[in-house]
């Protein structure tokens, strides 16, 4: 006789029921493999050095001479070794910025490190940075200008096989690639190989972009590609390190005139805060300098950003789910300037002091709801500090709380909270309240969370239980995360 029993394979039929629970189907957007571990990364390092760091310029002409790149005192491993103390996860390097100067040995132009009497011309930048990057387990990304004020055939059809001949030596040459940069900026005069001279492109067109990111893709698989319009990090809308609050990971970008988008063409008030429920998982990264300029400048030593300032770009940032790309540029020696080196250090001193202990961790949890009454989706899974494991419910439960237990009164200023981003971005707000006097009281609200919310207190408060009120959703909720976490002095 063919029985439950038999059919399961032996497992007792209530085991197995337990069992087959399914995850929560998957709600609107969502993320790529390749975007999940973007997300991870969350702050980040952005080089830009060129032959501007000589010209005191923060956008060559395009007619420099290669000879006037001799960072003497060149160091990958110092300027690397800063960016990885600050707690940054990678760091992406202006190959070529502007002025189409190259720093890695091109073959498809002779403006390059090449022609420069640094290391007798026998330097590479991009292999130097790339190493390091790989010595301190960063991930090493490529910045490529496609606006090249250098080349003779800049505005032309041969430039694209330029530019992607460039584009396959960084792909090829250095080992994964985690970020691939294009940025937006485009046409207007330069020096063109001489023509000197006013070239404007059709932005929509010219650079035939969905035929390079396949190329890209072909390449560098695991890469994410990042444009004003993606197609897989978005730009935030601003150079200022902010990002929207709600900052929505989805997206679909609209060129200025309505009609399809284009990088350096795209309604870039609304990158910013994303849309709530776009088509496309494109998710916002804030690209900041730590000085005033892009490039190094010596008048702008005294305006590096203090701890203080990065400590505030960070919860503007990564506390709003975004990534953080933090410039800091190499001088004229070849190494990060001191002062810059300081505030990183602080900076750094300051997230790993804050972050390193969740004082929730062992905290006891309850929820209203679990779905399917099953453990493997219970409130316990917020606490783990894995992201493969979550806290969800029911199909059409789109409003419910969690309660956690600390067992003793814990004095904390800084909460964040993770969603399953594998399942779409599902909540659309939510309350935090602890259990004082008697009764629940509120200690902060916000929107989205996506891969991450962190709230900051305006001062650190006391309790030992606290309350999630889930009160608004699209979907289910599902959430990989909540900890709690007492706040450093900012270093
Ligand atoms: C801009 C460029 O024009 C700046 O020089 C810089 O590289 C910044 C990150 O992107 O659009
Ligand atoms: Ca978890």
């Amino acid at each position: 006789m063919i029985t439950r029993r038999t059919l399961l394979g032996g497992i007792p039929a209530s085991l197995a029921a337990a069992r087959t629970v399914a995850p929560p189907p998957a709600y609107g957007a969502v993320p790529s493999a390749r975007q999940v571990a973007w997300h991870e990364l969350e702050f980040t390092g952005f080089l830009h050095f060129s032959v501007n760091t000589f010209t005191n310029k923060e956008w060559g002409y395009g007619d420099e001479d290669p000879n006037l790149f001799n960072p003497q005192k060149f160091d990958a491993d110092a300027i690397v070794g800063a960016l990885a103390d600050a707690g940054m996860r990678g760091v992406i390097l202006t190959c070529k910025h502007h002025d189409g100067f190259c720093l890695w040995p091109t073959k498809t132009t002779d403006h390059s490190v090449v022609q420069s009497a640094w290391r007798g011309g026998k330097g590479d930048v991009v292999r130097e940075i790339s190493q390091a990057a790989a010595r301190r387990k960063l991930k090493f990304g490529v910045y490529l200008s496609p606006w090249d004020r250098n080349s003779a055939e800049y505005g032309k059809p041969e430039y694209l096989k330029v530019y992607r001949a460039q584009l396959s030596e960084l792909l090829t040459g250095y080992g994964p690639i985690f970020e691939v940069w294009h940025d937006g900026a485009n046409g207007g005069d330069g020096y063109y190989g001489g023509a000197r001279e006013k070239r404007t492109i059709d932005k929509s067109n010219y650079y035939d972009w969905p035929r390079t990111w396949e190329m890209i893709r072909a390449m560098q698989p695991d890469a994410v590609v990042f444009s004003d319009v993606g197609p897989d990090v978005r730009w935030v809308g601003n150079e200022r390190g902010i990002a929207g609050d709600p900052c929505w990971a989805s997206f679909d970008p609209v060129g200025e005139d309505g009609g399809p988008a284009a990088p350096g063409n795209v309604r870039t008030k609304e990158s910013t805060s994303g849309q709530r429920h776009a088509s496309k998982w494109l998710p916002a990264e804030c690209d900041v300098s730590i000085r005033p300029g892009w490039f190094w400048h010596e008048a702008e030593n005294a305006r590096v950003k203090k701890p203080a300032q990065l400590t505030s770009l960070y919860y503007q940032s990564v506390g709003r789910g975004a990534t953080l790309l933090l410039n800091v540029p190499p001088n004229r020696d070849g190494l990060l300037s001191p002062e810059d080196v300081a505030s990183l250090q602080g900076f750094g001193a300051y997230l790993k002091a804050t972050f390193s202990q969740n004082l929730a961790a062992r905290a006891k949890t309850d929820a209203t709801h679990v779905r399917g009454n099953d453990k493997q989706f219970g409130p316990a899974n917020l606490l783990d500090a894995r992201g493969d494991t979550y806290w969800a419910t029911d199909d059409g439960v789109t409003s419910a709380d969690v309660t956690i237990d600390l067992g003793r009164p814990v004095k904390f200023q800084v909460i964040r909270l993770r969603e399953a981003i594998q399942f779409g971005q599902r909540i659309d707000a939510f309350t935090l309240e602890r259990w004082q006097d008697a009764s629940w009281t509120p200690v902060a609200s916000a929107t989205s969370i996506g891969p991450r919310r962190l709230i900051r207190l305006d001062s650190p408060i006391i309790a030992t239980r606290l309350r999630l009120k889930i009160t608004q959703a699209s979907a289910s909720p599902a959430l990989s995360e909540f900890a709690v976490f007492s706040e450093a002095a900012p270093g």
